[in-house]
């Protein structure tokens, strides 16, 4: 079974929680704070590996977890970040948002990687919470929670050529005369059920070129086996049309055939219908076929379009037409490589750093606030603790939060929700001076903090 697409769960490791604990020493009654931080969670991340060949493997194993970070110690030992995930994935390998649609990234490069799913950041431990006021916090952030998401990998053939046309009009017959490929090759349509590759070698170029199941009028629509490897077609650089020149297929007319898969590739996809072709007459060894050959060697010249009578048979052809669509594909493909190197990985991913939020009116007339770093402070609080909550309260104060919340007619006693969390809204009065202490949410936790990281280093 040729396997090209595949949907996974992702989930990466949550944020350890940072530590609150205080130093013990002889003599010293009440030593200052030591809880160290708690270590990133691990990232789930897609990466393009040319030794990968299919997406098979995503078909049998479909979660996929990274490793969580390990909480803070006391002592100020930060814990240990969770391991990254790497899954490899094959070159040309298409990722969505299964949720959304999204489009996130097309993996063409060997080695180009995206991250699938971010670790949660690691609480911090109780010792970035000192105050002039408040020497001994008695808390410290719980871990972030991992992103998890459901994402579909497709991947699309990487040939630089496809031969395309109607069932049985020679396709296989002509990949196996070009290269080394040996698809099965019959009298009856749709003998090709999955896409055959081939390297071709032409002079002093080498190409690879696809035998793709034959398309039927209606594949766009779905009819016939075509409508699922169309797909694949549109990565290729060059389409190679092939015709039956004794129109034995249904007993149709070479032109008549030749507008319905164009029409098919159309409206299959409009630039399609542009892609650079050349077309095939097939079966030329065959008595009687030097009229039908004609006929489509003037539309060809009409719509400059190169044309070769070949036969897979005798091999009548084979090399004039393996030789030019070298060169073509040749200079294609230096214009395809200028064009991928432009275009970059388009991971989508909102920001921990975004700031904005927003206040919303809820139906039992409270109000909501919805804005990730908000919402991440108010994860990242143990809701139990009182000193937690209020230095929750002080950074709201300081996001800004009360004020908008106020703008929006919010008065003390009102319900306000968070992150699933309910809190009743009071103002309270806060001194600049005593904001000032509020550390900034974005103070990242990295190796060579002034906090010294005695063990479990982290492994980035
Ligand atoms: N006489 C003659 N017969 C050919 C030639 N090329 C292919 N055939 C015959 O045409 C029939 C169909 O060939 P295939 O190569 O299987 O055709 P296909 O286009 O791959 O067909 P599907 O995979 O079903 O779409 C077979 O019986 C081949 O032997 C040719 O150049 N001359
Ligand atoms: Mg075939």
């Amino acid at each position: 079974m040729f396997v090209d697409e595949a949907k996974i769960y992702v989930r990466a490791g949550d944020g350890g929680a940072g530590c609150k604990s205080f130093r013990r020493e002889a003599y010293v009654p009440k030593g200052g704070p030591d809880g160290g931080d708690g270590g990133r969670g691990g990232n789930v991340i897609l990466r393009a590996d040319g030794a990968v060949s299919t997406l098979l493997d995503y078909r049998y194993i479909r979660h996929y977890k990274a490793e969580r970070g390990i909480h803070g110690k006391g002592s100020m030992r930060h814990g240990a970040w969770g391991d990254d995930l790497i899954l490899p994935v094959p070159l040309g390998t298409v990722v969505r948002d299964d949720n959304t649609g999204e489009f996130l990234a097309d993996l063409t490069h060997q080695g180009q990687e995206l991250i699938i799913a971010e670790g949660g950041r690691g609480g911090r431990g109780n010792i970035h919470f000192v105050t002039p006021t408040k020497r001994a916090p008695a808390f410290a952030e719980l871990g972030e929670p991992a992103e998890e998401r459901w994402v579909t990998l497709e991947m699309k053939l990487l040939a630089d050529a496809a031969l395309v046309g109607f069932p049985s009009v020679g396709k296989s017959s002509l990949i196996a005369r070009m290269s080394a490929a040996r698809p099965k090759i019959a009298d009856y349509p749709f003998t090709t059920l999955a896409p055959n590759l081939g390297v071709v070698k032409a002079g002093n170029n080498s190409f690879v070129v696809a035998d793709v199941p034959g398309l039927i009028e209606g594949a766009s629509e779905g009819k016939g086996l075509g409508h699922a490897f169309l797909r694949h077609i549109e990565r290729t650089a060059l389409i190679i049309h092939v015709v039956d020149l004794t129109g034995s297929y249904d007993e149709r007319d070479v032109l008549e055939d030749i507008a319905v898969i164009d029409g098919e590739l159309e409206s299959h996809a409009k630039e399609l219908a542009a892609r650079p072709r050349v077309l095939v007459g097939n079966k030329i060894d065959v008595a009687h076929t030097a009229e039908a050959s004609a006929r489509v060697r003037a539309f060809a010249e009409e719509h400059e379009i190169p044309y070769f009578e070949v036969s897979a048979v005798t091999g009548q052809g084979m090399d004039a037409l393996v030789l030019r669509v070298g060169e073509m594909v040749h200079g294609l493909r230096a214009k395809i490589v200028e064009e991928a190197s432009s275009a970059e990985v388009r991971y989508v991913h909102t920001p921990v750093r975004e700031r904005s939020f927003e206040v919303k009116r809820t139906d039992s007339g409270g109000y909501e606030v919805v804005g990730r770093s908000i919402e991440r402070m108010v994860i990242m609080t143990e809701i139990g603790n009182d000193e937690a909550l209020a230095f929750l309260q002080k950074r709201l104060v300081k996001a800004g939060v009360e004020k908008a919340l106020a703008e929006a007619g919010a008065v003390d006693g009102d319900e306000i929700t968070i992150a699933g969390v309910t809190f009743e809204f009071e103002g309270v009065p806060v001194t600049d001076e005593e904001l000032e202490f509020i550390e900034d949410d974005e103070i990242e936790i990295v190796e060579g903090d002034e906090v010294p990281i005695i063990e479990d280093e982290p492994t980035e």
